[in-house]
């Protein structure tokens, strides 16, 4: 029994296609319509179309990645109710086309932050960076959030002032695009004036309140998608603390045991992914996977590197603080228990060799990935037959 392999497609126009993905050696395909706009349902036969694209391909789409929620779920405001009904109807329509995993994010505004989508590594390749100094700089001096001061040390904010210093106009221009490529709908440029009037709907809403907002989602949707032989698995917060002010609600093992016992059922599940939960030193990753594995339906493999100051990079997917061998290996174990493949994609990789010249999605080029899952699998295969 081995894990699925899979490959994220970004539809139609992504430029890695689905001959490439086939050629990487994946069996599945993970996708998501994302031109239908988020809290809308997903009809029957969009989600067909989909489907068959990507079996004209010779490969399967069983897990969906994402079915986003839409921010009024978040907040508890406008037509939020609505939007929960419109998401049950979407697991509905998704299931009766055969999907089996729904892969989904409780982040507010924000989905994943770097400041930098091509940080030069040694060898020549590029990675995503999170920069601590340079994230307090465009926090504080860019953005000019209102009170952001009080996030932060002394010590952060003179360091912020020296980056932003070290910076070129265009430099600054770039990271305000970096930093803001997370929202949905990225590909527009959002001005200063629309994020913090955005950030300002999140006012009054606390950690503990926005529990509460998952909490109510899953206790309304978890039971349609045990009917409908769902798994939904929420994604981490990426980086897994709060940025911008902003409640962050899935960065520790204690996050996903509340959010698992907010509805126990087979169908609340979790994207284990190594990456966003390994950013935490304190996230002890196969001790997650021993005690969490009975509700993980997805896996993103990916490892960064941290250093003392809060800045990590994607470093390759067999490098970097997350303990790849010992994470696989449990989970070979899981999965042998369970007696079940769970899908698996290499999450992200460097952009390398011919695709240097190539505008890919960040994080999502080709050859970058297609190492990671090579080396992946070699190492899921050496760890299984040596059991
Ligand atoms: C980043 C991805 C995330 C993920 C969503 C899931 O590369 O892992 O954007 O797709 O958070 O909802």
């Amino acid at each position: 029994m081995f894990m699925e392999q899979t490959m994220r497609w970004y539809g139609p126009n992504d430029p890695v296609s689905l001959s490439d993905i086939r050629q990487a050696g994946c069996t599945g395909v993970v996708t998501a319509l994302h031109h239908i706009a988020v809290g809308d349902i997903w009809p029957v036969d969009e989600i067909n179309k989909r489907r068959q694209q990507v079996e004209d391909a010779g490969m399967t789409w069983t897990v969906i990645e994402s079915l986003p929620v839409h921010e009024d779920i978040k907040k508890h405001t406008g037509n939020y109710l609505q939007y929960i009904e419109n998401y049950k109807q979407s697991l509905r329509n998704v299931a009766a086309c055969g999907l089996k995993v729904v892969t989904y994010n409780f982040m507010p505004i924000l989905d994943w932050m770097r400041t930098d989508i091509s940080y030069e590594m040694a060898d020549g390749s590029k990675a995503l960076y999170f920069e601590k100094a340079a994230f307090i700089a465009f926090d504080l001096f860019i953005l000019k959030r209102p009170g952001a001061e009080k996030d932060y040390t002394e010590d952060e904010i003179s360091k912020a002032k020296a980056r932003l210093e070290s910076m070129t106009a265009e430099q600054k221009d770039v990271l305000y695009t970096n930093a803001l490529l997370g929202l949905p709908g990225s590909e527009e440029r959002f001005t200063e004036e629309q994020i913090l009037n955005a950030l300002n709907t999140y006012k009054g809403i606390d950690a503990q309140k926005l529990k509460q907002h998952l909490f109510f989602f899953l206790q309304q949707v978890v039971p349609i998608a045990e009917e409908v032989g769902l798994k939904m698995a929420i994604h981490p917060d990426d980086p897994p603390y709060p940025i911008l002010s902003l409640p962050r609600i899935v960065s520790t093992e204690q996050d996903a045991v509340e959010l698992l016992n907010s509805i126990q059922s087979p169908a609340n599940g979790l994207c284990f992914c190594t990456g966003s939960y390994g950013v935490r030193a304190d996230n002890d990753l196969v001790g997650m996977v021993q005690r969490l594995g009975d509700h993980i339906h997805f896996l993103h493999l990916r490892s960064t590197r941290r250093d003392a100051e809060g800045n990590f990079y994607e470093a390759d997917h067999l490098d970097g603080d997350v303990d790849m061998y010992a994470v696989v290996k449990e989970i070979v174990l899981l999965m042998k228990r369970r007696n079940v493949a769970i899908p698996m994609r290499p999450d992200h990789g460097h952009q390398m060799l011919d695709d240097l010249k190539k505008k890919t999605y960040p994080g999502y080029s080709a050859i970058g990935r297609l190492r990671g899952l090579a080396e992946l699998r070699g190492l899921e295969l050496g760890i299984a037959r040596s059991l």
